[in-house]
């Protein structure tokens, strides 16, 4: 069968999957929103068509307007990248409706990691270690309620089974807090989900963030790619990430990840897969599973020389893994620098036309980005405008390595987190390796006097 690929998405993404396509020999189609129609990756893209505005509700996350746009020209899958309709079940359940292959897995397999309490059940099921917490959805008696966040123990956290990537969840620290806190948040999750239901967990409070990665082909072969650390955030959004996660015992990730993979075959799970742990005393608790490509995902390419995206695309046309867990073997240390274009003080994006660009290369440096000199970037999408990654030998090979990378960086028209990325990457603690998920903020709200 010859196929032909629609990229469903834009910017650094969107180009990184046109690369995989090339190499493959893969044709496709880059769609666009009118503001991003000058852009040069989608100027010289073999095939565009634009879509719609720029407002995404009425291009990138228009579900009509991008099967439309597939079936119009002659493409036969559909790669969504991050973000947009990339975990929107009703969406690969339309691609798969019309005969269509959603670069991705099975749409049934999107909507139960949706919805997060069905997701902990079947991880529980699987042996994934989850945080203790309610079996299933709280019941409405107050009484029963109760008795739960007693069973687990103070502090508990309150989520919504519709919620995710922290939205939609509140931390009750004793009894007399609890059921307020569960009629807001409930009342909360119906309004932003349409979906009232919550779970209650054991609050962590003072986890690091780490994740595995998995690849899963159609024949019910699955493996991991191992593990990144993402606990450098702020409000949710990564800001560093790196693999493998520093000083995680090596034979945890093993052990869990075999889990993973349990999980995996026990819902035909397809294609890249990401598996979300709090790391809290030396243990890892599952929160919540990904089942996209990740933003991060080429430290994990770094460390495994695995082309990540190149897989999804093969495992979606029908190939079979080709690879053992035994093939795959994880060599030194990556780190990759999230550059967004924002302002240093508020983190408001900073829209505007970037002067110069002048990205940096060298031994293990890796730049993923679809800006160039001149470049105007919208209002209308997310601020991350580049990716710079480092891979070395070992954690301080790729330490330095991602601060020459930095300071080689130039970039003028508008401001960047480039400043705070040299300030982390020189930090004490972050060089030693470890710091959690609520390092970055505690910083920053320490030199801003309130
Ligand atoms: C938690 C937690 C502590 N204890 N669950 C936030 C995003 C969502 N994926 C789950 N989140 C959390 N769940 C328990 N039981 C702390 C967080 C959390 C967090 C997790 C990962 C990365 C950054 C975070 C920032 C704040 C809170």
């Amino acid at each position: 069968m010859r196929h032909k690929l629609l990229i469903a998405n834009r910017g650094e993404i969107a180009v990184r999957i046109q690369k995989a396509c090339r190499n493959i020999g893969l044709p496709f189609v880059q769609i666009c929103s009118e503001a991003d129609r000058n852009a040069r990756y989608v100027r010289e893209a073999d095939d565009a068509l634009c879509i719609g505005p720029a407002r995404a509700r009425e291009s990138y996350l228009d579900i009509a307007s991008v099967i439309y746009a597939a079936k119009v020209s002659g493409a036969t899958m559909i790669h969504p990248g991050y973000g947009f309709l990339s975990e929107n079940a009703d969406f690969a359940e339309q691609i798969e409706a019309h005969d269509l292959i959603f670069v991705g897995p099975p749409s049934s397999a999107i909507r139960d990691m949706g919805n997060k309490v069905r997701a902990r059940q079947a991880m529980i099921r699987a042996g994934v270690p989850c945080i203790p917490g309610s079996p299933g959805p709280l019941p409405d008696d107050p009484e029963t309620i109760r008795a739960i966040a007693r069973d687990i123990g103070y502090p508990v956290i309150v989520k919504a089974a519709g919620g995710g990537g922290g939205r939609g969840m509140r931390v009750v620290t004793e009894e007399r807090e609890l059921l307020d806190a569960l009629t807001l948040t409930r009342e909360e999750a119906r309004t932003a989900f349409g979906n009232p239901e919550l779970y209650m967990e054991r609050f962590l409070t003072g986890p690091r963030h780490v994740e595995i990665q998995v690849l899963c082909d159609t024949f019910g072969h699955a493996v991991h790619l191992g593990d990144r650390d993402c606990s450098m955030q702020r409000r949710h959004q990564k800001v560093i990430e790196e693999a493998p996660a520093p000083g995680v015992p090596r034979d945890l990730i093993e052990d869990v990840a075999a889990q993973c993979l349990a999980a995996c075959r026990s819902m035909n799970y397809r294609g890249a897969g990401t598996f979300e742990f709090l790391f809290e005393d030396d243990a890892l608790f599952f929160i919540e599973m990904n089942t996209r490509l990740q933003v991060e995902h080429p430290v994990t390419e770094m460390i495994t020389g695995i082309d990540i995206v190149e897989a999804q695309l093969r495992i979606a046309m029908g190939e079979p893994l080709g690879l053992t867990q035994e093939d795959i073997s994880f060599r030194g240390s990556a780190i990759e620098c999230r550059i967004n274009a924002e302002d240093p003080n508020t983190f408001m994006p900073t829209p505007g036309i970037v002067d110069r660009w002048q990205p940096p290369d060298g031994e293990g440096i890796r730049v993923e980005t679809h800006i160039e000199s001149g470049y105007e970037i919208s209002p209308h999408y997310d601020s991350l405008i580049a990716k710079v990654i480092a891979h070395g030998a070992n954690r301080a090979e790729a330490l330095t390595r991602i601060l020459a990378a930095l300071e080689a960086t130039t970039i003028t028209g508008v401001s960047t987190n480039i400043p705070l990325h040299r300030r982390l990457v020189k930090d004490s603690n972050f060089r030693t390796g470890g710091t959690g998920i609520a390092y970055l903020e505690t910083m920053l709200r320490e030199e801003t006097p309130a």
